[in-house]
């Protein structure tokens, strides 16, 4: 990353070479703000911050909703050389606790918090950093049920940005429909620094409402989303060709996109979705090509920096300069996701034809994407668990026609599915909770002793 003359934060927002007049996002209430706008907010926000003496490298962890300053606020964690840590909105006090206390946060922005920074006077010193410095922490979450703290440096998120801004050739023209959260890679990295590099302007949606969405891409370019986004134009609108008529690309990622929808969505609109495939840990990895053939069911080919190759078990491992620092405070789990000779070990079964085009067939373990959500399977049974007189309890995804899997419970023993559903309010974000209780006598389990997650799936699926 070429740091020496400029910081991180004008190779990502650009505001060198981007004209401050421009319109950068633009809100639902149709106010327009300007590249200019968004900056000065940012200088302000990086005062509030410098006013709770937070210094370079510390951890400002942030749950806030989607909106104007929860974008400014990363960008002075930018200016300032703090590691920005967004948590999903739907975390309950105790799950942003534990956050809280795992990346030993020097400042916790809520709402209130936010307000208070946006108070402060504008700081105008922005903080040089070199490729290698931590810039961004992502919680995923863990096969243990304990999540893990995703270290990104400058580097992962720079050469992401200009890998994907190339690949989709994004140019000043490009309005972005902006329908994700703000606290993933997708919505935060991805769709943003597109945006924000080529100088083009975001259509900012605080949710999704499909029939504003299907307004909206008659004076759009570009819109990013999940499959559950997909299949809810598709099934609640009557978007069409004309609907579309400016539209030059749709990309789908975070979970799979099953080749009937991208179909579906192709005969209704005529255009080809571009699926592509990443990863919190390794950001976008590959891509379905803008040019040349986007085949349904294959998320393409590998994007420049990056390289795969299937390992053990089918595993797909990478190398790519998207590749995080690590697992902070997790050495060993760092290790354990890497081979001796230094790729990351995805966990996602897939396969490369001939051409270097990949396939993927599902996850080694149970992770569970509900909505492009992950959901780990174990951090739920652990709460299930814990309910008084549950002995044992299995949880699996099951196909879903919205969120592309829907989480269902079976549970042994127990008094009933209140007292398993007070328990989740406490301990789980309700994107967690299971959808379905089913009382069962015994899990079924292989000679070793093991649970059948596939075995039960498919009976709770029928
Ligand atoms: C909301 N609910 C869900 C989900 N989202 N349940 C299961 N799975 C979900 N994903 C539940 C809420 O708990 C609530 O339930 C009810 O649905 C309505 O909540 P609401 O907030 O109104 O939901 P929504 O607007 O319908 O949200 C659906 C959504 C959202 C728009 C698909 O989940 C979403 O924005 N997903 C995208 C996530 C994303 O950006 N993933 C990227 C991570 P109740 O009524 O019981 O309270 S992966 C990544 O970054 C990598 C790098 C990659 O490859 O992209
Ligand atoms: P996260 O840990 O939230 O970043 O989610 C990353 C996981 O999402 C990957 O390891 C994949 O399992 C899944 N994923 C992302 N994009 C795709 C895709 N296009 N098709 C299938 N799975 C995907």
């Amino acid at each position: 990353m070429d740091t020496s003359a400029r910081s991180v934060y004008d190779l990502l927002f650009g505001t060198a070479s981007v004209d401050p007049d421009r319109p950068c996002l633009l809100l639902d209430d149709g106010t327009v703000v300007t590249y200019g706008d968004l900056g000065a907010r940012a200088a302000v926000l990086t005062g509030g911050l410098r006013s709770h003496d937070v210094q370079v490298g510390d951890r400002v962890v942030v749950q806030v909703t989607k909106s104007v300053d929860a974008v400014a606020l990363y960008l002075a964690c930018l200016r300032a050389g703090a590691v920005y840590v967004p948590l999903n909105t739907a975390y309950t006090d105790r799950e942003v606790d534990g956050f809280v206390t795992d990346a030993a946060a020097a400042l916790f922005v809520d709402e209130g918090v936010l307000g208070s920074l946006g108070d402060a006077s504008p700081d105008h010193e922005i903080v040089d950093r070199t490729g290698a410095d931590w810039a961004a922490m992502l919680y995923t979450s863990g096969t243990t049920g304990r999540s893990k703290g995703a270290m990104l440096s400058c580097d992962n998120l720079v050469s992401n940005a200009r890998a994907l801004h190339d690949a989709w050739r994004f140019s000043p023209d490009d309005v972005l429909v902006h329908v994700l959260p703000v606290f993933h890679v997708h919505g935060l990295f991805v769709a943003l620094h597109c945006a924000f590099l080529a100088g083009a302007a975001v259509r900012f949606h605080a949710g999704f409402d499909p029939d504003a969405i299907v307004e909206d891409l008659g004076r759009s370019t570009v819109m990013m989303g999940v499959p559950t986004h997909y299949h809810r134009l598709l099934d609640q609108t009557d978007l069409g060709v004309s609907d579309c008529a400016g539209m030059r690309l749709f990309t789908s990622g975070s979970a799979p996109l099953l080749a009937h929808r991208h179909e579906e969505f192709e005969s209704r609109t005529g255009h080809r979705i571009v699926e592509r495939y990443g990863m919190t840990e390794t950001m976008i990895l590959t891509s379905n090509p803008y040019d040349g053939e986007r085949v349904p069911g294959t998320v393409g080919f590998p994007l420049p920096g990056v390289d795969l190759r299937i390992g053990l078990d089918d595993i797909v491992e990478v190398t790519s300069d998207g590749c995080f620092l690590g697992y902070w405070g997790m050495p060993h789990k760092t290790a354990e996701a890497t081979t001796g000779d230094g790729w990351f070990v995805t966990g996602d079964v897939g396969s490369l034809d001939a051409h270097g085009r990949l396939t993927l067939a599902g996850r080694k373990s149970d992770l569970i994407i509900s909505g492009g959500l992950n959901i780990y399977p174990k951090e739920i049974e652990d709460v299930l668990d814990a309910v008084d007189g549950v002995e044992e309890s299995a949880v699996v995804g099951i196909p879903d026609p919205d969120f592309g899997e829907s989480v269902v419970a079976a549970v042994v023993g127990g008094s009933g599915e209140d007292a398993m559903r007070a328990a989740c309010d406490v301990a789980l974000a309700r994107f967690k909770h299971p959808r379905r209780y089913v009382a069962v006598d015994e899990l079924p389990r292989n000679a070793m002793g093991k649970v059948q997650k596939a075995v039960l799936r498919e009976r709770l699926s029928r």
